[in-house]
């Protein structure tokens, strides 16, 4: 690591450990999300990392990025995850958006003003994503929207959308990409859920009734518009790979510092072999998802970037990050499953990073494809 990026994780700790832990188990229980500690994060130069000094980002890489959201991650994935979703809408708007939607729409996101937003799944697409039913019908000047979107991270405190609709045919080719904003006519929020884990980060349906959207909101051509989604989601699966690193490491914290202290049978549990192997299984698999989450993100910053390892990565790491939470809170024992201690909450919030952006059964699914796409040509 450079000395930037050592700073990067020490600026990050006193921050999180002064302003984000203190109200991370309060704030979860009353599914609390502040937004002046995302404000400050943007002061910081947290909220735009990937983007260029010129649209007012920190022109930092994805590696930088994994850096920061593994750390932030260690006292609250939901603040770690709004990050990662609007950095996710940043790098969609960077790589295809116009002069001018850079110029409009990625300043007060890369500062930390506002928030991202990205909406492609609806009720009846998940994982097959091509088959979104929302429809961007062509009028004058621009596109009605219809359709409704679920499951869309910080609905209703983001003020940018970038939302997936049809203006073709079936499949993947018939789906555009446009930029949305909070308040234009025609877009409303539906109910919120109430969720396992991530509580502090809202979640909510989007919907959008007849809302007229302009042409120039159209992230590149028509049609473009999957691909668009899907290349933010290589960049995308890498960052929820970073967070859990993030959780997993703060969960091994936890428990070892428990055992070490907790005495049974007149000895610290951490000295029973059985506790041992499982801490230090701990400890390699956080570390080996560590690496290739690195790995990963160093590819796209050489741009050479790689859909197989970004989906490895994210597999390889969210599997982790359930294993290592859930052995955690086994060793805290009967105050493990109480909210005395932190755990629990990183038990409910690891369950989710195996589903967002792509269930972990999607991302074998791409990893398969990739392998035979290497063996067949
Ligand atoms: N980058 C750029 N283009 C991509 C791409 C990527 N990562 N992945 C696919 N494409 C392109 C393909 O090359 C293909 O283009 P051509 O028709 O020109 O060859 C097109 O997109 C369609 O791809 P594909 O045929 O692979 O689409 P499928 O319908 O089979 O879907 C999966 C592929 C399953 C991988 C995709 O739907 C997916 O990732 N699903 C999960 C969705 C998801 O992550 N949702 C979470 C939302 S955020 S919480």
């Amino acid at each position: 690591m450079n000395q930037m990026q050592t700073e990067i994780i020490s600026q990050l700790q006193k921050f999180r450990l002064d302003k984000i832990e203190p109200f991370a188990e309060s704030d979860d229980e009353e599914k609390k999300f502040r937004m002046e500690i995302f404000n400050e994060l943007g002061n910081l130069g947290f909220t735009g990392m990937m983007v260029p000094e010129e649209y007012d980002g920190a022109g930092m890489g994805l590696y930088d990025s994994c850096l920061a959201l593994e750390e932030i991650a260690k006292s609250s994935v939901a603040h770690a995850i709004t990050i990662s979703v609007s950095n996710m809408v940043q790098s969609i708007i960077l790589a295809g958006g116009s002069e001018e939607q850079k110029k409009e729409f990625l300043p007060p996101l890369a500062k930390g003003q506002e928030i991202g937003a990205f909406c492609l799944s609806e009720s009846s697409s998940g994982s097959d994503a091509a088959s979104l039913l929302t429809t961007a019908k062509k009028v004058e000047g621009g596109y009605r929207l219809n359709g409704s979107k679920m499951w869309i991270s910080s609905a209703g405190i983001a003020k940018t959308y970038v939302v997936m609709a049809r203006t073709g045919g079936e499949g993947a080719s018939g789906i555009s990409a446009f930029i949305l904003r909070d308040g234009m006519e025609g877009f409303s929020y539906g109910k919120k859920e109430n969720k396992m884990g991530w509580r502090a980060s809202p979640t909510r349906e989007v919907i959008f009734d007849n809302c007229f959207v302009p042409e120039k909101n159209r992230i590149l051509e028509e049609g473009k518009g999957f691909k668009v989604a899907m290349a933010g989601l290589d960049k995308g699966r890498i960052s929820v790979a970073s967070i859990a690193v993030g959780l997993a490491q703060r969960s091994l914290d936890e428990a070892v510092r428990y055992s070490l202290d907790r005495k049974q049978f007149k000895q610290a549990i951490f000295d029973f072999q059985g506790l041992q192997f499982m801490m230090a299984d701990m400890a390699t698999e956080i570390e080996a998802s560590r690496l290739l989450v690195h790995h990963a993100a160093g590819l796209f910053d050489t741009g050479n970037s790689n859909q197989k390892l970004s989906s490895m990565a994210k597999l390889k790491a969210t599997d982790t990050c359930m294993k290592v939470t859930t052995d955690a809170v086994q060793v805290l024992g009967g105050v493990g499953y109480t909210s005395e201690y932190p755990v629990e909450r990183f038990m409910r919030d690891a369950k989710v990073l195996q589903i967002v952006e792509g269930t972990n059964q999607i991302q074998r699914v791409v990893i398969a494809r990739n392998l035979k796409k290497e063996y067949r040509g």
